[in-house]
């Protein structure tokens, strides 16, 4: 049996290896927004997918809450620098509001009430790594952090999680959201440090 240094596993189970290249850790939560908030009640807010055929496929608040929900702890990174460790959210997996859909879309557009957008590849909102958030450390998500709900793919720069989301369009090829007309990356993965295009 090897004898390994606990100093070197106590590290490893801390933060070490959790920052990405270029960020800082913060424990408060900043908040970003390229314009003002946009004040949605649970009443009004609905959530639509619209396919490559046109297809649409929309939920108010009550039938988005029937569906099953998961509770992740991930971390977050912005690409202005700051990064924040376990933060717990409640949301609906993308997976579930995609099961049924028929789609060959490569690529997808979220768009917030805002109306801001950003673009993902279809593979980055499946397999259990994207959801459409309404809670935060236990309390409903509140509106300048894109309350009642937000996108939230915490593998990639949290630009890519559109606050207030309101619909998705499924596409059969990559267009640059806001930011990434604006000169972001059009991937944005902090542990490449793709922020911004050419990185
Ligand atoms: N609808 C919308 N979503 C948005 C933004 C925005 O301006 N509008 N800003 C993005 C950016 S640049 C970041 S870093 C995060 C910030 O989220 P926070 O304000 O909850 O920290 O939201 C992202 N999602
Ligand atoms: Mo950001």
């Amino acid at each position: 049996m090897a004898i390994v240094s606990k100093g070197f596993h106590g590290k490893r189970r801390g933060n070490d290896g959790r920052i990405p290249p270029g960020q800082h850790l913060t424990t408060d939560f900043p908040v970003l927004s390229a314009g003002p908030t946009p004040r949605v009640s649970t009443d009004r807010w609905e959530f639509t997918i619209v396919t490559e055929m046109g297809e649409k496929h929309r939920w108010n608040w009550q039938q988005m809450r029937a569906l099953p929900n998961d509770k992740p702890m991930v971390d977050i990174h912005c690409v202005t620098t700051w990064s924040k460790l376990d933060t717990r959210w409640r949301g609906v997996s993308l997976d579930t509001l995609l099961d049924g859909i028929d789609t060959a879309a490569t690529h997808v557009m979220a768009h917030g009430y805002d109306g801001y957008t950003t673009n993902l590849p279809m593979s980055e909102i499946r397999g259990g790594r994207a959801w459409l958030a309404f809670e935060f450390g236990g309390k409903p998500l509140g509106p300048e952090h894109g309350g009642p709900a937000r996108l939230l793919v915490p593998h990639l720069y949290f630009w890519k999680s559109a606050k207030w989301v309101n619909k998705l369009t499924l596409m059969m090829r990559d267009e640059p959201g806001f930011w990434e007309r604006n000169g972001y990356h059009d991937y944005g993965d902090p542990w490449q440090e793709q922020r911004y295009q050419g990185d």
